[in-house]
């Protein structure tokens, strides 16, 4: 267990909460994510700062009371030339398609790599002037690759942290990055680096064997006169928090309403941030098959796809809303009856609430990504089912399917066997749901996120 004493900084690109203030009313609105999901309950627990940057406003560096947090958000501002090129440029056109192993979508040859260097060295001088040397500070993700070395160089003894939310490719994919030796000379700042699997953290050792001189021996890497652990620590949800959320008596009525608006056909339900690499198209042609081979499905079936606006500057993302909007347009054009559509469609950021009276009402989840670093979506839908009902297909690809041995595992980019994996959910026997259903419940309290944060944060204090 980690000791309390030291000061925690949490360092991430997007903030857990954004400030609205309008004729004189205040509002803290959270983010969606899974970053944000996983690491507000750890600081609210045990309180901290949280360094992430703030949407292009003239400011440098505030630190702002929230009324209701137990921690500290403190803004740095990007230089207006750097952003752009920072987190579209680089973060979104190279980086995150990277590491996900979407080769032909990496835009590299004029990424603004420099942009990337300056938004990070903003992070690091902003965690340096909120920070002491003796707190822990947690560098988040791919956005931020280059900020442990930029702290390390400040504070040669400082505890220094990273975690990665996303995979990490294999070395051949890696060695696309034209700047692949200095994000991994960045990341090696840390004192222990971070991955949801094993397998994540094998492929950063290989691409460290491959493109530095550093020697690597198990888990370590040996790096001038430091260490450099390498851990795969799977990230979880807070458990006790949602099982009072989906034990509340008042959800059941939130349900048994949704059901009821959907007709009391069977439901699948896909809850995602808009992503390609989430596979919702895929999973609509695999429900439109249903659909088109039988045909009483539209009477008994119907999918509610709740999909959250995310990245909406960037190009490839507004594509990819529009291919949706298009896909669910013609397949309820198509299936409809009057009174009947198949596909409910909501593009909205919902409560938490919200989302699990769907998780609930839900009799099968589709969580179909085409790579996924863990996929916290799985885990709260077995969170939410109390009632150990429901079936969860899931996609091999994301990291959640090395856990989650009671859902359906299925292909994603195979749309006639997810189709089949669909039909095979909707006419399981209870008892056989049930026991996958306890059995995925066991293991998500098992990855508890409170366990997830003490395991990682003991290994960096321990070093
Ligand atoms: P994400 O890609 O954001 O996270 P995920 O793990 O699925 O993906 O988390 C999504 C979160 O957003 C969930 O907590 C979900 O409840 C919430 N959410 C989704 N749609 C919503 C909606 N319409 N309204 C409100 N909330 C919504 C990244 C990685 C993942 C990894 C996490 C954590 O890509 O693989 O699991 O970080 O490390």
């Amino acid at each position: 267990m980690a000791r309390k004493s030291r000061k925690l900084v949490v360092v991430s690109n997007r903030g857990p909460y954004r400030h609205e203030a309008s004729r004189g009313r205040e509002r803290w609105v959270r983010a969606a994510g899974g970053l944000v999901a996983a690491l507000d309950p750890v600081l609210q627990k045990r309180g901290g700062v949280w360094v992430s940057a703030k949407p292009a406003k003239d400011f440098d560096s505030v630190t702002v009371p929230a009324p209701h947090l137990s921690y500290d958000l403190a803004h740095i501002s990007i230089k207006r030339g750097d952003q752009r090129g920072f987190y579209e440029g680089v973060s979104n056109a190279v980086l995150w398609p990277l590491l996900h192993g979407f080769e032909p979508t990496i835009q590299v040859g004029d990424a603004p790599w420099s942009s990337y260097v300056g938004a990070n060295q903003a992070f690091a001088d902003t965690t340096i002037s909120t920070s002491g040397p003796s707190d822990l500070v947690w560098v988040q993700d791919y956005h931020l690759m280059l900020v442990p070395g930029m702290l390390r160089a400040k504070r040669s003894k400082a505890r220094i942290g990273w975690f990665c939310h996303i995979p990490w490719p294999p070395p051949d994919t890696f060695g696309i990055l034209p700047w692949g030796e200095e994000i991994l000379e960045g990341l090696l700042g840390a004192d222990v680096l971070g991955f949801h699997l094993p397998e994540y953290a094998e492929h950063f050792r290989q691409c460290v064997e491959r493109f530095t001189p550093h020697r690597v021996s198990r888990g370590t890497i040996h790096y001038r006169d430091r260490e450099v652990n390498t851990i795969a620590a799977p990230i979880g949800i807070p458990v006790d928090e949602l099982q009072a959320l989906a034990n509340d008596p008042d959800l059941g009525r939130e349900v048994d309403r949704i059901r009821e608006l959907m007709g009391n056909r069977q439901l699948m339900l896909g809850v995602d941030r808009l992503d390609y690499t989430k596979g919702i198209p895929e999973r609509l042609a695999a429900f439109e098959r249903l659909l088109r081979r039988d045909t009483g499905a539209r009477k008994r079936y119907a999918l509610i796809q709740v999909m959250v606006p995310s990245r909406t500057d960037v190009k490839a993302y507004a594509d990819l809303k529009e291919e949706i909007d298009r896909m669910v347009g013609d397949i309820n054009g198509r299936y409809a009856e009057t009174g009947r559509v198949p596909i409910h469609y909501l593009y909205r950021n919902l409560s938490q609430r919200a989302l699990f009276a769907h998780y609930r009402a839900a009799d099968v989840a589709l969580v179909t990504p085409l790579r996924d670093g863990m996929n916290l979506v799985a885990h709260e839908f077995a969170a939410a089912r109390t009632d150990e009902d429901g079936v969860l297909i899931l996609s091999e690809f994301a990291g959640a399917a090395k856990h989650l041995k009671g859902a359906v595992l299925v292909n994603p980019y195979d749309v006639d066997s997810t189709t089949a994996a669909i039909y095979r959910a909707l006419t399981m026997k209870p008892s056989e749901k049930r026991k996958r259903m306890r059995s995925m419940r066991a293991e998500v309290m098992r990855l508890d996120v409170h366990r997830w944060a003490d395991r990682y944060l003991g290994a960096l204090e321990g070093k």
